[in-house]
């Protein structure tokens, strides 16, 4: 079964990853993988730490001559960071009370964590509690990203709303629930709710040209005004992205036993990066307000194409915990980040047990562009999982047999 896990702290010498059951024969470009680092620690609201990174991948085993080999994959990200922290990561040298920490930041892993693990210094818990490691997971969803990229597999992300502002609300999303064909009008500054298609050429590019990650550039100025604003104040915000992948084959995942579901699994990937509070597939939380004939999505069947297609995708392309063949739609919302530069925070000191303030520290204002990048990464990897636990075989070349024998095998003509 493919799986990976990672190791390292925020301000250590690096992330260290492995990444077991890649198949072989997959071709590997490094370009686009710092490309996916490079675009997780772009976005307007980011502190100063993105400016001493320039995360590269380093592989240490499992890709050779430009492909994978089958062997366990591992690889190296460098903090460069660590020149300015080799004292206070010391792998021996004890550490004086003065520079230890026990006050724990409210929001953060600090209290649970250094209470859980009997921890007299919260550093040991935010440090690789740090978002840092999101790192990681990019690197590994591009990886997953190439080997999908082989059945034609794509996907896309973007921001869709940051501190109460964008099409986050739920009545504009309702409106545009049952109508997926106005998507197609691309370029509309009317936000689609779900049905926003985010392949189409103008959306993509108006992503690709926001610091923010936006598909509306008539939001961009006043996001950034806010994300000024909040930096002013000392204070952080949150916001929502959208996952969007297209071409997958129908039955992914399946209905037969609860942790063979595909959304299930979307939800733990997702739910599992820093700060995320909420997932949601295709209409998601709005679902429990529609009629249950509004919110259907209607089968058809394009004879010319020989496919079945659906005019909505409410659904968000998972039936039963599987694929349907639609595009998957993930909608995640970030939490404002709890690291504040201003004291605003109540808390408590874990040795005197006096009120305290929460201690300000170098720290992103928004992280939520970059968040649509990690999410992007870990919709791959459950996307690739369910993938190869469906065609699942040593080299590209098998998987390819199998996939090729099932799409066959659903389109009638094997
Ligand atoms: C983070 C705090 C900041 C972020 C860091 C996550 O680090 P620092 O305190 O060094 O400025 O920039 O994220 C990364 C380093 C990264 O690459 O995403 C935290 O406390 O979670």
């Amino acid at each position: 079964m493919l799986r990976f896990l990672t190791a390292g702290e925020s301000h250590g010498k690096g992330l260290v990853t492995i990444i077991d059951n890649f198949p072989a024969g997959v071709k590997i470009d490094g370009d686009f993988i710092d490309g996916k680092l490079a675009l997780r620690q772009s976005g307007y609201g980011r502190g100063a730490r993105q400016k001493i990174e320039t995360d590269k991948i380093e592989f240490l085993s499992g890709v050779r001559g430009g492909y994978t080999t089958g062997s366990p994959i591992s690889f190296f990200l460098k903090n460069k960071d660590y020149e300015n922290w080799k004292e206070r990561m010391d792998n021996y040298k004890p550490f004086s009370e003065e520079t230890k920490i026990h006050v724990p930041r409210p929001g953060h892993a600090d209290f649970a964590g250094s209470l859980k693990y009997a921890l007299d210094d919260i550093r040991n818990v935010l440090e690789r509690s740090s978002a840092r490691e999101t790192a990681s997971r990019v690197a590994v969803g591009a990886m997953c990203q190439a080997l999908l990229k082989n059945f034609g597999i794509e996907f896309a992300s973007a921001v869709i709303g940051i501190g109460g502002m964008g099409e986050i609300n739920a009545p504009n999303r309702r409106r545009q629930l049952k109508t997926s064909e106005n998507t197609k009008k691309a370029g509309d500054h009317v936000f689609k709710s779900n049905n926003l298609d985010l392949f189409d050429e103008i959306i993509s590019a108006n992503i690709h040209n926001s610091e923010l990650r936006l598909p509306f550039p008539g939001l961009e100025k006043k996001i950034r005004l806010l994300i000024d604003e909040a930096k002013k104040q000392g204070d952080t915000v949150g916001g929502v992205f959208e996952v969007q992948v297209k071409n997958v084959p129908v039955g992914l995942g399946s209905y037969i036993q609860w942790d063979e579901k595909l959304d299930g699994h979307i939800a733990m990937s997702c739910m599992s990066i820093q700060a995320i509070k909420s997932v949601e597939i295709g209409a998601g939380v709005i679902s429990s307000s529609i009629k249950g004939s509004d919110y259907q999505d209607s089968i058809f069947y394009n004879k010319a194409a020989g496919r079945y297609f659906r005019k909505t995708n409410n659904a968000g392309g998972i039936e039963g915990g599987m694929s349907n063949g639609e595009v998957i739609a993930v909608r995640c919302a970030m939490k404002p980040l709890p690291t504040l530069m201003k004291p605003y925070l109540n808390t408590v000191n874990l040795k005197t047990k006096k009120d305290e303030k929460a201690f300000p520290e170098r720290s992103d204002i928004c992280a939520v562009p970059a968040a649509s990048i990690v999410g992007e990464a870990a919709v791959a990897y459950s996307i690739a999982l369910f993938f190869l636990k469906k065609f699942g075989g040593d080299s590209l070349t098998e998987i390819k047999r199998n996939y090729d024998g099932y799409i066959r095998q659903i389109s009638g003509a094997a």
